[in-house]
């Protein structure tokens, strides 16, 4: 297993749960510094990213992904609105931010992009809108060589799909077998009865891992007992990114240093 840390370029989200917020360099030479293999991004819109490819080499770092959910943050647009036109702009949206990420050889996330169902649409609708779209978008990734990443989300932020259980009967329903799971242990401590246990019967469908505490701080700043789901992510054979989606509490460093401090004893 391998650690990423994000930095996010977006504006609105400074409130969010990334680690970095000061521009591509400053996180970029923070996370090299703390140690970190991979930096996960979370950018405005899809316009290349002229200084990555020298940052990303001259701090040897590799890029996670690409998170898409400023589509929604910024630009308010989801994969199952309800209307054609914003639907057809958001699937836009996902495959500029799958192109960018596949220049980098990294996939791109779905998140908050899924929507909820309600307004506008029924359940059964925004349901057959995500499959559908996912069913698109799994194949236009697998084209430029790269994954495409699904993320439940808890309660609170989709009535979608909140667990991994529920993640994984969505992709078995697919016609696609190229999306994976995003785990992001903040959503699975508010939905899953045990999160070990989760990621084992997700097994090889989980691509990729949001490794965070209780309280949305730094793995170690919380109350969840990181040891028996790193065992669990072992047992399934996992060897994607841990990566520090995080609030910069106290501070980002600090952060970013109890991560790294956490995955070391763990992996
Ligand atoms: C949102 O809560 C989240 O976890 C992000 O990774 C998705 O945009
Ligand atoms: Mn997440």
């Amino acid at each position: 297993m391998k650690s990423a840390i994000t930095i996010s370029l977006v504006e609105e989200a400074r409130k969010g749960p990334f680690v970095y917020h000061d521009g591509l360099a400053d996180g970029c030479a923070r996370a090299a510094a703390a140690g970190f293999d991979a930096v996960e991004i979370f950018v405005p819109s899809f316009d290349p990213l002229p200084e990555l490819a020298g940052l990303l080499e001259q701090h040897s770092l590799k890029l996670a992904a690409i998170g898409t959910g400023a589509g929604w943050v910024k630009h308010k647009l989801s994969l199952t609105d309800g209307d054609p036109d914003k639907r057809a702009k958001a699937i836009g949206y996902v495959k500029g931010v799958i192109d960018l990420a596949a220049e980098y050889g990294a996939p791109a996330i779905i998140g908050s992009m899924q929507g909820k169902s309600g307004e506008g649409t029924t359940h059964e609708q925004a349901i057959g809108y995500l499959k559908e779209t996912l069913n698109a978008l799994g194949p236009y990734a697998k084209e430029k060589g790269q994954p495409l990443f699904y993320e439940p989300l808890n309660r609170y932020e989709t009535n979608l799909f909140n667990t991994l259980t529920e993640g994984v009967e969505v992709l078995e329903s697919l016609a696609t077998d190229n999306v994976k799971l995003l785990a992001d242990l903040f959503h699975m401590n508010i939905e899953e009865a045990d999160i070990a246990q989760a990621v084992l019967g997700a097994g090889t469908h989980v691509g990729h891992v949001h490794f965070v505490d209780s309280n949305r701080r730094a793995a170690g700043l919380g109350h969840m007992d990181h040891g028996p789901i790193v065992e669990a992510l072992k047992a399934i054979g996992y060897d994607g990114y841990l990566c520090a989606e995080a609030f910069p509490l106290p501070d980002a460093d600090t952060c970013a240093k109890t991560t790294i401090e956490t995955i070391k004893k763990l992996v």
